[in-house]
């Protein structure tokens, strides 16, 4: 049997578990009169700027079909306007649950008190937003990127530890305003801030794409004389930096070396090929835990407010090995 053929088995089976134990057991939504009736959940997500997002909307889409939850999806295409359009259809649709990866962190109040004055639950997903009133969501589920930034240090740390002669580090930024941007970037500049020789010389956003990270480094290598480290807040920027430093006659992981966030297979294969040299792990597969989060949410079981990824850094001796076990 195919693999595909299997899960389909699974998930008939489950779904049809879940309607047996619905209609003996009496526990169940008042609103279906008995039976636990399909969930309806709302998804607002990014957008398709990077592999990691491609793999982590496929993981939201065949979890949601796994659990038999009924998924609205929307993609905001990186545009906050769009997610806020899309809650609020999903409140007048009114799903039983939304859950959102929101693409900045500022913003939200507005929009999750409508969510909340229409009591439905909101669960985040991948990316965090700033508001102080916590009511206004049930749970977090994603990844420490304030951690992922100091991995990220930590490396540079270790890989110059004895040198005296200055380091000039260039970066590029994730989407502006973006947690993960935000975030990879404090924790990355906490880490190197306290040995004088790392400086970072040029920042600026490529917005998480790799058209976007190729055209902002060839700036950087036409500004900037001297360029020891590029760190790339996510693979597919680096894959994009990784072609203008060849076009510009320089070999990446060598000349340059490159640090980057996500563990994308495109990125294994670079860093196999030593154009990368240490590539910080995030993982986009949240579906299922998502999945279970929402179900509890919805029934007012207590969840936790802060669920967090577990994580690995992979260097470039060890790509090769990883590669065939990568998932996304
Ligand atoms: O690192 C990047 C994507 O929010 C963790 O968004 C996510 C980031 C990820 O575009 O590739």
């Amino acid at each position: 049997m195919s693999k595909r053929a299997a899960v389909a088995l699974v998930a008939t089976a489950m779904a049809v578990a879940l309607t047996a134990c619905g209609s003996g057991g009496g526990s169940g939504d008042k609103a279906s009169g008995g039976g636990d009736k399909q969930l309806t959940v709302g998804f607002s997500q990014v957008g398709a700027e990077s592999g990691w997002r491609t793999a982590n909307t496929k993981s939201v889409q065949d979890a949601a079909k796994k659990a038999g939850i009924n998924l609205k999806f929307s993609d905001a295409q990186q545009k906050q306007e769009n997610q806020i359009k899309a809650i609020r259809s999903f409140i007048q649709q009114k799903v039983d649950v939304i859950a959102f990866s929101p693409v900045v962190e500022s913003g939200w109040d507005t929009v999750l008190k409508e969510a909340k004055d229409a009591k439905i639950p909101v669960v985040l997903t991948d990316r965090a937003v700033d508001s102080k009133d916590e009511s206004l969501y049930a749970t977090f589920l994603g990844s420490d990127f304030v951690e992922e930034g100091k991995k990220a240090g930590d490396w540079l740390v270790k890989e110059y530890q004895g040198k005296t002669e200055p380091v000039n580090i260039v970066e590029l930024q994730g989407t502006t305003g973006s947690a993960p941007a935000n975030d990879r970037k404090s924790g990355f500049g906490d880490v190197i801030k306290g040995d004088a020789k790392f400086k970072v010389v040029a920042s600026q956003t490529g917005d998480f794409t790799r058209a976007k990270g190729k055209e902002v480094m060839q700036a950087f290598l036409k500004s900037q004389p001297k360029i020891d480290v590029l760190y790339a807040h996510n693979d597919d920027m680096a894959l994009g930096a990784i072609q203008a430093i060849e076009e510009a006659g320089k070999t990446p992981g060598k000349d340059i070396k490159i640090i980057s966030v996500d563990g994308v297979k495109d990125a294994f294969t670079a860093m196999a090929a030593s154009k990368i040299n240490v590539v910080v792990e995030c993982n986009p597969l949240l579906g299922d835990q998502l999945m279970e989060l929402i179900k509890k949410v919805k029934k007012g079981e207590t969840v936790e407010r802060r669920i967090k990824t577990v994580e690995g850094v992979f260097t470039m001796d060890q790509a090769a090995a990883a590669l065939p076990n990568r998932q996304y």
